[in-house]
């Protein structure tokens, strides 16, 4: 049974399946640290398996996963090219700039694609002025962007600019399931366009804990250490890894209702006058409820009196939805339904 959680703020808000809790209950268990938690060691394999990779690391977060795949790629006073929308540059507490000593290059992408000539020339020539450039580091899917799936040939583009200068490439594959579902290729697809990869299992996948990080075996070493100095040795963490392993093998497929409901939704939105930001690829629905006369704060009360959380602040009239496991098509029709009773009837 699924329990009710009729909240679009994240997909973050999953709760572990009943098998997850059961998995955790009964899972075999050592310190992580010595390397001999055995689900732990098992979800690994598993996910560098599943992402095409040789060795992966389990981390408590998307955010430590991605600074320790920062730190494991740099050195003090690179500068790094990233997405001016990007998670790690926007909503990562600037740790590349306050743990790494990093600088940030942002540049500007088309729907979270940063085009491989922008690329090129935000990198750094030798000059006694610039910091070396050190690396790049893609979103997939992109947040900001609209939850936007990079295609593999976007990102071939970008490996292609990026190998010729000798850069590594980071991916912030907070969902890349959902780029993988969306776009109907193996993930392995996606990541293959990467040295690194950082996914979660926490958001769609519903694990309560927990991200990876896949890559090479060498750079998997130099990322264990970096955890352990930021406090991420978890020593009997195959507690988190057992539903870790259910995440990867029993609720992929699923996303593809997500990403159906979010469709469903932002129709239901669109002919209610409430304007779509984005096209809707994924699990994510932008709007602007501006055309309603609303600002973001009416937004949220309207959806707390229908029973759901939604994020809506005074000073905007944008906010993003997100639709998760717990959210059915049935629900989204009488969240519309309720919704057409509150919006003010257009002329
Ligand atoms: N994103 C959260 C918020 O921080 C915005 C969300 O609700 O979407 N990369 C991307 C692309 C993300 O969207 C997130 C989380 C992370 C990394 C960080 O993951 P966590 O929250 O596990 O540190």
């Amino acid at each position: 049974m699924v329990e009710k959680n009729l909240d679009f703020r994240s997909d973050t808000v999953t709760l572990p399946t009943p098998e997850m809790r059961e998995a955790m209950a009964k899972a075999e268990l050592g310190d992580d640290v010595y390397g001999e938690d055995p689900t732990v060691n098992k979800l690994e394999k598993l996910a560098a398996r599943m992402l095409g990779k040789e060795a992966a690391l389990l981390v408590t977060s998307g955010t430590q996963g991605n600074l320790v795949s920062v730190l494991a790629h740099t050195m003090r006073g690179d500068e790094i090219i990233l997405e001016a929308e990007s998670h790690i540059y926007l909503n990562e507490v600037g740790g590349y700039a306050v743990i790494g000593g990093l600088t940030a290059r942002p540049v500007r992408g088309e729907m979270g694609w940063m085009r491989p000539e922008d690329i090129e020339a935000a990198i750094r020539p030798p000059n006694i002025h610039y910091p070396r450039t050190g690396l790049i580091c893609v979103e997939n899917t992109h947040n900001r962007a609209g939850g936007i799936p990079l295609t593999p040939e976007q990102l071939e583009a970008d490996w292609e600019v990026a190998k010729r200068h000798g850069l590594p490439v980071h991916m912030d594959g907070a969902r890349i399931f959902n780029a993988a579902v969306a776009l109907r290729v193996d993930v392995k697809e996606l990541a293959r366009y990467a040295d690194s990869v950082m996914f979660c299992l926490s958001k769609g996948l519903c694990a309560p804990v927990g991200s990876l990080v896949v890559g090479s075996e060498e750079f998997i070493e130099r990322a264990r250490k970096y955890r352990k100095m930021l406090g991420g040795g978890m020593r009997q963490a195959g507690i988190i890894a057992a539903p870790g392993i259910i995440a990867l093998t029993k609720m992929v497929d699923r996303l593809e209702e997500d990403h159906e409901n979010a469709k469903l939704l932002a129709e239901g939105l669109r002919d209610l006058g409430i304007k779509i930001l984005h096209p809707v690829m994924t699990n994510m629905v932008y709007i602007d409820v501006s055309p309603l006369g609303w600002t973001g704060e009416d937004w949220r009360k309207a959806c707390e009196q229908l029973g759901w959380k939604s994020f809506g602040w005074p000073h905007s009239p944008i906010v993003r939805l997100v639709t998760h496991y717990g959210i059915e098509r049935e629900d989204i029709e009488s969240f519309l339904d309720g919704l057409r009773r509150l919006v003010p009837k257009r002329v």
